[in-house]
């Protein structure tokens, strides 16, 4: 009987310390780790919502926080899928980065079709902006004020009804109009596309320091990283090197990688597409360590957790195997691969 007693206490300890054990990526990174997500998801499925729990401490609204979600009609904003993400992200005590106050293609029907003046439609983005942050006061550490502020290729700005109506320098109004609505919060000019551009790169750091110049409350830089696994190392480190000159915070903000070159539906995810998406991202974390001063760390985000959520199956109809998680849930390999490349 005693023997029995002394075989189950040491089966549960044991137990109890290879649980313990388990070894998170955040503990090794020294800047905070995210993933964006999904609200719904995050309701509904437990396993997601435990390993969003477990793995991240910083969390970014993934589509929940954009216009045409947050703010379907003109006089009606919806908060409830945001505040299901911010409570939950503030009862396991992780860091909300907001996603996206303006963006060309996260406008609402009703504001694409507004008619007004110019003084009109600088109150409809004043008072979307600050009733959105205001909501948000002293809940959300950071925001990404605007997004993607210029065009595909090059350092020119992107043509949509909020530059029609406000001119270029609208991106300026919105980080002040933001700051007014929570002086606190972090202001990130988010952008895609430096990994393959360098005029874009330019841009991005001109603008940054025009900013600085002017005293335009910008905090940060975020640099999404859409990669795939063609994209050059050398151009990976240049971007990164490059925005840490400017002295802001630099947020790998939408980190995924695609292995699906060739657009296939069906793509088969082989051993060497596996090596050589974890040699990239080992990459993207050691040029991060490397070249971006912690004090500017501000953090690496993926865009998303398994690779069934990733955005890039629906929009491209394409499969892909982007992230760190696979279809149940699963550490893949990388996610070990960059755990002991951090150890
Ligand atoms: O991942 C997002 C997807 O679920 C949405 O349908 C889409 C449109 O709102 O936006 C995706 O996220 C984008 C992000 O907001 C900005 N950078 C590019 C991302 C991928 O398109």
């Amino acid at each position: 009987m005693r023997i029995k007693l002394l075989v189950l206490i040491s089966f549960f300890f044991t137990e109890v310390q290879a649980q313990s054990k388990t070894e998170y990526l955040k503990q090794f990174t020294g800047f905070p780790l995210g993933a964006s997500v999904d609200g719904e998801v995050l309701l509904k499925n437990k396993v997601y919502r435990d390993l969003v729990a477990k793995e991240f401490n910083s969390l970014t609204t993934e589509n929940h926080l954009k216009m045409y979600r947050v703010h379907p009609g003109q006089n009606r904003y919806d908060f409830a899928m945001g505040d299901s993400i911010v409570t939950f992200a503030l009862r396991n005590k992780m860091r909300i980065h907001g996603h996206t106050l303006v963006w060309f293609d996260g406008m609402a029907d009703w504001a694409k079709n507004f008619q007004g003046t110019k003084q009109d439609w600088e109150s409809l983005i004043k008072n979307h902006i600050q009733t959105v942050v205001g909501h948000y006061k002293g809940k959300i550490t950071s925001w990404d004020v605007v997004n993607e502020y210029l065009t595909q290729n090059d350092d020119s700005v992107r043509k949509f009804i909020v530059q029609e109506k406000l001119g270029d320098d609208y991106m300026a109004k919105c980080f002040r109009w933001a700051h007014e609505a929570d002086p606190n919060a972090l202001l990130i000019y988010n952008e895609y596309g430096m990994e393959w551009s360098e005029s874009k790169l330019q841009g991005v750091i001109r603008i940054a320091n025009d900013f600085k110049k002017r005293g335009i409350p910008l905090d940060g830089l975020g640099v999404q990283f859409h990669l795939k696994i063609f994209n050059s190392n050398e151009r990976i480190a240049h971007v990164l090197k490059e925005l840490s000159k400017t002295g802001l915070k630099i947020h790998i903000s939408e980190l995924d990688m695609m292995v699906n070159t060739t657009n296939s539906a069906t793509l088969v995810y082989t051993d060497s597409l596996k090596k050589v998406q974890q040699e990239k991202y080992l990459f993207v974390f050691d040029a991060y360590r490397k070249y971006v001063p912690d004090n500017q760390k501000y953090g690496i985000t993926f865009w998303n957790v398994g690779d069934k959520d990733t955005w890039l199956r629906p929009t491209y109809k394409i499969m892909e195997y982007p992230l760190l998680f696979d279809e149940d849930y699963n550490r893949k390999p990388v996610y070990n691969a960059i755990l002991q490349s951090l150890k």
